[in-house]
């Protein structure tokens, strides 16, 4: 392909398909089109939050490396005043103010995994050398940048999260209840296990859809009151088997925007051994985020949706879920709605 930034990709992906500079992948196929068939699924204007709060699980247990949301509050005129009152800039003014600032590590709780997220250790130039390189072949220490690189500049100065934000996240999402068939047992679901649960709800995927997973995961996360049992949440929940090729290619040829999971990998992870000497640890993400530039949902709240939709026959909704327009981040932290 003219101007890509490979000589070779990698097989099974559709680098180059949207373009040689695309960002933004499978969110291609989100048309006006789809979005305004996914308006049509609203019918009675409830909505439904679908996020955590963001200060869930609790701790750094789950992840050492994923804090809690901190705070800090900035000196605002004279000395350290939250509730600042507006009468110390003029004395007519009766407005009291106040305002936060954050430390919040984007992939924490509810979450958008960013193409910048997962990239692979991949051979794009075809001279026998891998290098680290990430969806549409753009690479680290060029488009990726991190702190120590010499170029300086931290972040995704391609396929960073405002891409996929002003995307515009919003069409038609179709709600997989594993919950309903496993409970909380623990299952690996590949290609036959998704089309049974699809089967059992008599629903079905189109392109363009958000393919929603509810596990029970965060129903569990959230009863654990912010003090998770990791050993229990290791064991529990169904999870996505990254291995299973036939549900690769479903991925692939399905024509579904994004996966988002109420789980905390979508799949199961460590994944299962997989061949070969080297291999990636978390096959379903670099087989969405890296060759086919889908994106990942991860600890979403689906807990009420899943029994209303239950109790009203239904699988599909409106589902808007933009990421913060945060230039330059791999992740992000979300507060998706769910309208019927
Ligand atoms: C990991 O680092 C396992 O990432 P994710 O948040 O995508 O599960």
């Amino acid at each position: 392909m003219e101007n890509a930034r490979w000589k070779q990709r990698p097989p099974g992906s559709n680098w180059g398909d949207f373009g040689p500079d695309d960002q933004v992948g499978r969110m291609n196929l989100l048309t006006p089109q789809r979005r305004l068939k996914a308006i049509r699924e609203v019918e009675h204007g409830l909505t439904f939050c679908l996020s955590l709060p963001l200060d869930y699980p609790g701790g750094n247990k789950l992840f050492q490396h994923r804090k809690e949301p901190k705070f800090f509050h900035e000196r605002r005129g004279q000395g350290h005043n939250y509730n600042f009152r507006l009468s110390s800039v003029c004395g007519c003014f009766t407005d009291v103010i106040s305002d936060d600032a954050v430390m919040l590590y984007t992939q924490y709780s509810t979450q958008w995994d960013g193409l910048g997220h997962v990239g692979q250790m991949f051979d794009a130039n075809g001279d026998g050398l891998p290098e680290k390189v990430y969806y549409n072949g753009f690479r680290a220490g060029v488009e990726i940048i991190g702190p120590d690189d010499a170029t300086g500049g931290h972040g995704a100065k391609a396929i960073g999260i405002e891409r996929l934000a002003a995307a515009g996240v919003q069409g038609r999402g179709v709600l997989v209840d594993l919950e309903r068939l496993h409970g909380r047992e623990r299952v690996s679901v590949g290609y036959d296990g998704l089309m049974r649960a699809l089967e059992a709800q008599k629903a079905s995927v189109e392109p363009g859809d958000f393919l929603c997973l509810y596990t029970g995961f965060a129903d569990l996360v959230l009863e654990m009151k912010k003090d998770p049992d990791t050993e229990l949440l290791a064991r529990s929940c169904a999870v996505l088997d990254g291995r299973d090729e036939k549900l690769l290619q479903w991925i692939t040829d399905s024509g579904i925007v994004a996966i988002c999971a109420d789980n905390f990998a979508v799949e199961g992870y460590p994944a299962r051994p997989g061949e070969g000497e080297h291999y990636a640890a978390l096959p379903l993400h670099e087989h969405c985020l890296f060759k086919l530039g889908l994106n990942l949902g991860e600890l979403w709240y689906y807990g009420e949706l899943a029994s209303w939709l239950r109790s009203h026959g239904r699988s599909s909704f409106l589902l808007t879920a933009p990421p913060l327009r945060l230039p330059g981040a791999v992740g992000s932290p979300a507060t998706p709605v769910a309208t019927v």
